[in-house]
């Protein structure tokens, strides 16, 4: 079905200011399922306006109200669950319950823990014989990719609204129909006019057009390195501030002392969700010689269980990825690694069996990775594993900090100590140890290339503050 959908600006839904569509297709078969329009610089200017408008009173409205709304936009996402998981699994193609579970709660969980954080968060401080005001920083651009698509936007639109700011939204081309959800329930809560916008539309059009805003103050990015930097020197020009939040090679580090086959199995799974299109997934396995054939053993035996399959069935655990560029970036990747003499354990760069149709790519294991291969260097965003040998825990941290990023990572060990203590070594901002959990009170970001800023929390507000100070 075709479904036709408009921008929200200033409290309404409006027609765009050019006629060009965006087509959005379902992975799974290639099908287009709806279109979205393709906002034009004009689209953003209409849209940054009405957030320029609707900033004052919304800076000055007591916290309180300000948690109030975001309470009810999280109560509007979780009266919705199942239609956002069926979008999200329609667009990007992720397994159902998933889609449920993790695309669909965790947001909604962000969004609530936003409320909850408004009803003690401190917006002055007294310093010596000064006042701090933390303000909030005016007209926040937000740029978001599909990989999460409710997800990224909650992160940032959520702590924007609860410091103050207003908002524009440029959400992924391949996710713009959860982004109308999302609208939509913003709507719901009652949030007033203008204070949230969306602008759908391309990168290179829409996108520019936000981060190149005079009348933005602050954008927050999501997406490649590449892009980022371009946003980031956009923002240089005229001295805006940013929060980017890029890719990752995250280092899973199972020292000598660790329950292997604990180890390997969740470090697999971790990379087979959401078919490996996570910007923190752990797609490095770092194993010590000793258990290093063992290991290998383990992740192809775990990798077996991951069959390309239709996302709405409720046996899937690996759908496809979600466009025809990233499949082919992801094959090519693979193919690579083969040229490049790693040990292919399992998968390939060949279409799975039976599924030469949409945008599958084979459950791939690499054994015999060594640091200087592409794929132990470079973010593939597939369901791609690279098992690597190290003789001691030295040369472990120099593999695990040896690539331009520092997203995220794990330790495990059999005393919680001691990886504690390796983690601490890592230069990473988020590190999970024997497994770790979600914490959507935890500031999650990027050392190194891996961005600017942090996300969640307390820390995720912060991001969207200036401060003042008052001096008596
Ligand atoms: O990202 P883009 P793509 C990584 C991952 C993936 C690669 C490419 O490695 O394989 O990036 O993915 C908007 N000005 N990540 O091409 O292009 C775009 O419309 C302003 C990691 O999809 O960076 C979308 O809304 N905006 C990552 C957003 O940027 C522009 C998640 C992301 O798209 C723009 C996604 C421009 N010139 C990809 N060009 C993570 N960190 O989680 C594009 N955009």
């Amino acid at each position: 079905m075709q479904t036709h959908y408009g921008m929200y600006i200033d409290g309404e839904w409006r027609q765009a200011a050019g006629p060009d569509r965006v087509e959005v297709v379902n992975p799974v078969d290639e099908r287009v399922i709806a279109s979205v329009p393709a906002g034009t610089a004009e689209d953003v200017d209409r849209a940054v306006r009405a957030a320029r408008a609707a900033f004052r009173d919304w800076a000055e409205t007591p916290p309180a109200e300000r948690a109030a709304r975001i309470a009810a936009l999280s109560e509007q996402l979780s009266g919705r669950r199942e239609e956002i998981a069926r979008t999200v699994t329609a667009e990007l193609g992720a397994p159902l319950a998933f889609s449920g579970k993790v695309h669909t709660d965790m947001p909604t969980a962000v969004a609530a823990s936003y409320a909850k954080l408004l009803e003690t968060y401190e917006f002055t401080e007294k310093v010596g014989n000064s006042v701090v005001h933390h303000e909030p920083m005016g007209v926040v651009g937000a740029i978001t990719p599909w990989n999460y698509p409710l997800h990224q936007i909650v992160a940032k639109v959520v702590p924007a609204l609860a410091a103050g700011c207003t908002v524009v939204l440029k959400p992924a081309e391949d996710t713009p129909m959860v982004a109308r959800i999302f609208a939509e329930a913003v709507h719901d809560a009652g949030f007033p006019a203008g204070v949230f916008n969306l602008v759908t539309g391309l990168g290179p059009v829409a996108g520019q057009a936000l981060a190149e805003h005079d009348g933005v103050d602050l954008v927050s990015f999501t997406g490649s390195t590449a892009v980022g930097k371009l946003i980031a020197a956009t923002a240089a020009r005229s001295v805006k501030r940013v929060a980017l939040e890029l890719g990752g090679k995250s280092a899973n580090v199972i020292l000598p002392s660790a329950d292997l086959g604990r180890a390997v199995n969740i470090g697999i799974a971790n990379v087979m969700a959401n078919s490996g299109q996570t910007c923190s997934a752990w797609t490095r396995m770092l194993v010590d010689a000793d258990r290093y054939e063992e290991a290998v053993e383990l992740a192809r035996a775990t990798a077996a269980k991951y069959v390309p399959g239709d996302p709405t069935d409720p046996d899937t655990r690996l759908g496809p990825l979600v466009n025809a560029k990233q499949r082919d970036r992801v094959r090519g990747y693979i193919a690579t690694g083969v040229q490049q003499g790693a040990r292919l354990v399992a998968g390939g760069p060949e279409a799975p069996e039976g599924r030469e149709r949409g945008y599958f790519v084979r459950p791939t294991v690499f054994a015999d990775v060594t640091p200087h291969m592409t794929i132990a260097q470079e973010e593939i965003f597939g369901p791609v594993v690279s098992i690597m040998r190290y003789e001691n825990e030295e040369q472990a941290l120099e593999i695990a900090n040896g690539t331009v990023y520092g997203l995220a990572g794990a330790v495990w060990a059999a005393d919680e100590a001691e990886a504690v203590e390796f983690a601490r070594r890592m230069e990473t901002g988020q590190v999970d140890i024997n497994g770790g959990r979600f914490n959507p009170l935890a500031p999650f970001g990027g050392y190194k290339q891996s961005g600017i800023g942090r996300e969640l929390g307390s820390h995720g507000l912060a991001e969207f503050l200036q401060t003042k100070s008052l001096q008596f």
